[in-house]
């Protein structure tokens, strides 16, 4: 296989509309492997099938699994590479525990211990958990259970709260309850593409294989990028609008105007299964061409042909994420591509899909489950009927599951800390230290003396160097588990090697934690009675079932065959028939302008019983807008080569050679106007921090500069500012002002 940095996505195997894509089966071993193990990507949420090639009891490679209906396959990059950071010798391999200021080994026993006492001298009130997308299933649920009707506090959620909690939030708001409409085999029915703030070919390398081989096919679809940059995208695309950032609804309310003054909805689709096309006809009515081309910055005769692409298409597939998600009035937008694919009934068949993507491995599971602090099982929490349920299913008081109120979200799981509220906070494999908004705060949480910090992870991170206690987990390869992509594909894990030293599986960890507090039942019996990752497994079965997230007919055998197993079947609202029954439902529904709850009453009213809900938003400006101080907008983001925060593809040489320090884009104007070279370095700094960075020209609109996110030193979250989207509470890391300065 040729090198994957210079070449991401390799050979092209093009194919025709309805046709099956091609198998190319990816593979790098560093020697060969004596047997083979099953698992599936977890840098990213592609779900790509991935075999493990073991040798003496080392991971010395890795294949893409050619029968896997998501990879068919292929691999990318990261996971080219990125499984040698598991033996990378920074592994932490024994417990921490702070001893006299510095940080110590210890046993598990001792380190147990004091988790567990400092947790017991705290109220549920006062005890915070802020967890992960990148751990499996059976953990997640685990830990769910333990905050939720162990100590029964409100305040657990996941980094997916930085991550898709918008597309949790857009799906419910639509369709009634979370779960992808969409399938990856739309790729291949569809005669269009739209690619809203979804830099796919850097994120899901793999899904834009398929997509750039639909492309090179007969009869290619047609590709619309939405990006204030000029990505591989918007390369690609035949149409791509520079939009400004942060104006997005702007946008999508005039493509939604376009549409319906075209005459390009589909009327008797509308009749059947929709309500409230009425109220949004009057929104979107007041976003005529010219003014959204003077918000958003972009020219009439682009936005009509953006407009003409998603209007007149006749299997239109969407996908949605970052551009989106974590800007301005995110739910709203996120909601306004839903309505688009309302509009023209181009939902639940072949190539007409919306794929509200998801960011992490595994964030599908957190938000199933319950680890984002919903209720598991899309459960919602204002229903009696679901509590009551899951209160019969746990064995315990329905009082004891915390549900009078929304969960609290992981930025004021933070702020709540922040001022002294919560006292005790577990963190597990996330490192906020680089990846929250606003570093400078999250520092002065971390560094309270009268916090009590847990940081569960595989890496000495920049969060555990604040950490009472550091717990050292077993990852990938190294534990067994299961995880769901954005497409609703189920894989299973498997356990390939020994973790190093005394590193744990996250799963025993917390099952130790439960069994040392010994939380019981009603009946006196454990709260906990499973002991591994089958008979968790096997938990979360008996609390999906009857739910859209319904697991009870995929056991872990029917995920030992070639391929992943996707619940719900391959699409979702087939027959136009959505979650929304008011019995059934996730959630009554927010208004997206404020985030207020609305009542089972006030949804009753609507009479939505199983049609969608067509929801319009006006568009507002941002809420840090340029500035004499800082006149330029800031966006963050990824890059290829790297994974967040590093702690992974920092520590893989292939990797980290492709891209080893930070760097800022910026326009060719603007770096005229600030006098700035390729390679000159830039200090760049906004109200809250600031950070320098060598510069590097590109095709961004001016005005706009772009940081990657990735780098601890020089981090772009100095700069970003704790404000977050009032219904999906998901942090705007894509909207900050600031000034550039020529650095000597
Ligand atoms: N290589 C790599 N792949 C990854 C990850 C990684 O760290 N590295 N992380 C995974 C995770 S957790 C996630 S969430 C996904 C994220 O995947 P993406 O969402 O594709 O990635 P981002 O780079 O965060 O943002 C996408 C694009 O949004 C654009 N953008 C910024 N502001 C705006 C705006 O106002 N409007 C619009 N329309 N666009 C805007 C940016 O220019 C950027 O190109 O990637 C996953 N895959
Ligand atoms: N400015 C800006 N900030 C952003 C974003 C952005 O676009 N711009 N994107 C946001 C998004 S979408 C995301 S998803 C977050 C990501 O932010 P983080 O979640 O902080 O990112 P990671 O570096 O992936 O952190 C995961 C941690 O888990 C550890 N880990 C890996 N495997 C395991 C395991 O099996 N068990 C345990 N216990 N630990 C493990 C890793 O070593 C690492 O420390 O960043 C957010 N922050
Ligand atoms: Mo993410």
């Amino acid at each position: 296989m040729r090198d994957r940095i210079t070449d991401p996505w390799g050979d092209r195997t093009p194919y025709s509309p309805g046709g099956a894509w091609p198998v190319r089966v990816d593979e790098h071993t560093i020697e060969t492997p004596d047997h083979w193990v099953r698992s599936a990507s977890l840098l990213h949420s592609n779900g790509d099938a991935i075999d493990i090639g073991v040798r003496d009891g080392r991971i010395v490679g890795v294949r893409g699994r050619a029968g896997d209906r998501v990879n068919h396959g292929r691999l990318d990059p990261k996971d080219v590479y990125g499984w040698r950071a598991g033996a990378h010798p920074d592994r932490l391999t024994r417990p921490l525990v702070r001893v006299d200021g510095e940080l110590t080994p210890t046993t598990w026993d001792d380190a147990m211990r004091r988790v567990v006492g400092a947790s017991r001298a705290r109220t549920p009130e006062q005890t915070g958990f802020y967890t992960s997308g990148q751990l499996f299933l059976e953990e997640y649920y685990t830990l769910a259970v333990i905050a939720k009707a162990g100590i029964g506090t409100p305040h657990l959620d996941g980094n997916t709260r930085l991550c898709t909690a918008t597309s949790a939030a857009a799906l419910k708001a639509s369709f009634g309850t979370d779960g992808q409409p969409g399938s990856y085999t739309d790729v291949d029915h569809c005669d269009a593409i739209a690619l809203w703030g979804h830099n796919v070919a850097e994120t899901q390398t793999v899904l834009w294989m398929r997509m750039l081989d639909r492309r090179h096919g007969t009869n290619p679809p047609a590709m619309l990028a939405v990006d204030p940059r000029r990505t591989p995208v918007a390369r690609e695309a035949d149409v791509h609008l520079p939009i400004r950032p942060g104006t997005n609804l702007a946008l999508m309310n005039g493509l939604l105007r376009l549409v319906i003054d075209h005459g390009w909805t589909d009327e008797a689709y509308l009749a059947a299964h929709t309500v409230g096309f009425e109220e949004l006809a009057k929104v979107v009515d007041a976003y005529p061409v010219r003014r959204v081309a003077e918000i958003c910055d972009l020219r009439p005769a682009d936005i009509e042909r953006a407009g003409e692409l998603v209007g007149t298409a006749g299997r239109l597939l969407s996908t949605v994420l970052q551009g989106f998600y974590q800007s301005h009035q995110a739910t709203a937008s996120a909601v306004a591509v839903n309505d688009l694919h309302l509009l023209r009934g181009m939902i639940g068949r072949p190539g007409a899909g919306v794929l509200q993507m998801n960011g992490q491995p595994t964030a599908q599971n957190t938000r199933e489950t319950g680890a984002d602090g919903d209720l598991p099982g899309f459960r919602n929490r204002a229903n009696p009927a679901h509590v009551r349920d899951l209160a019969a299913l746990w064995n315990v008081d329905e009082a004891t599951i915390p549900h009078d109120t929304d969960p609290t979200p992981a930025m004021t799981i933070w702020e709540l800390a922040g001022k002294g509220a919560i006292t005790f906070l577990w963190i597990s494999g996330t490192n906020p230290a680089v990846s929250l908004p606003d570093l400078a705060r999250v520092r002065r949480t971390l560094a309270r003396p009268d916090l009590f910090v847990v940081v569960q992870d595989i890496f000495r991170t920049e969060t555990a160097e604040f950490a009472d206690v550091v717990l050292p987990a077993a990852t990938w390869g190294e534990k067994t588990g299961t995880f769901t992509n954005a497409d609703r594909t189920v894989h299973l894990s498997e356990k390939a090697v020994d973790p190093p030293g005394e590193a744990r599986p996250d799963l025993d960890i917390f099952l130790d934690y439960a069994a040392r507090r010994d939380f019981r039942d009603r009946d006196g019996s454990p709260l906990i009675s499973w002991t591994d990752p089958p008979s968790a497994y096997a938990a979360w079965q008996r609390c999906s079932a009857g739910r859209p997230c319904d697991y009870t007919t995929i056991g872990y055998d029917d995920l030992r065959g070639e391929s992943g197993v996707q619940w719900g079947g391959e699409r979702l609202y087939t027959g136009g028939v959505f979650n929304t029954g008011t019995g059934y439902c996730e959630t009554y529904g927010h208004d997206l302008v404020t985030g207020a709850p609305r009542t089972a009453g006030e949804h009753r009213a609507q009479h939505p019983d199983g049609r969608a809900f067509l929801l319009a938003t006006p568009y507002e400006p941002a809420p840090e807008e340029p500035s004499a101080d800082y006149p330029l907008r800031l966006i963050t983001g990824r890059t290829l080569s790297q994974f967040h925060t590093r702690t992974k593809t920092g520590r893989v040489r292939e990797l980290n050679a492709a891209a080893p320090h930070v760097w800022v884009e910026v326009s060719q104007a603007d770096a005229t106007e600030y006098a700035l070279a390729d390679g000159s370095v830039a200090l760049i700094e906004s109200a809250r921090g600031a950070v320098e960075a060598p510069v590097r020209i590109r095709d961004i609109r001016p005005g706009t500069v772009f940081l990657p996110f990735h780098f601890a030193r020089q981090a772009a979250n100095e700069l970003t500012l704790t404000t977050w989207d009032p219904v999906s509470k998901q942090p705007m890391f894509k909207l900050a002002a600031i000034r550039l300065r020529r650095q000597p």
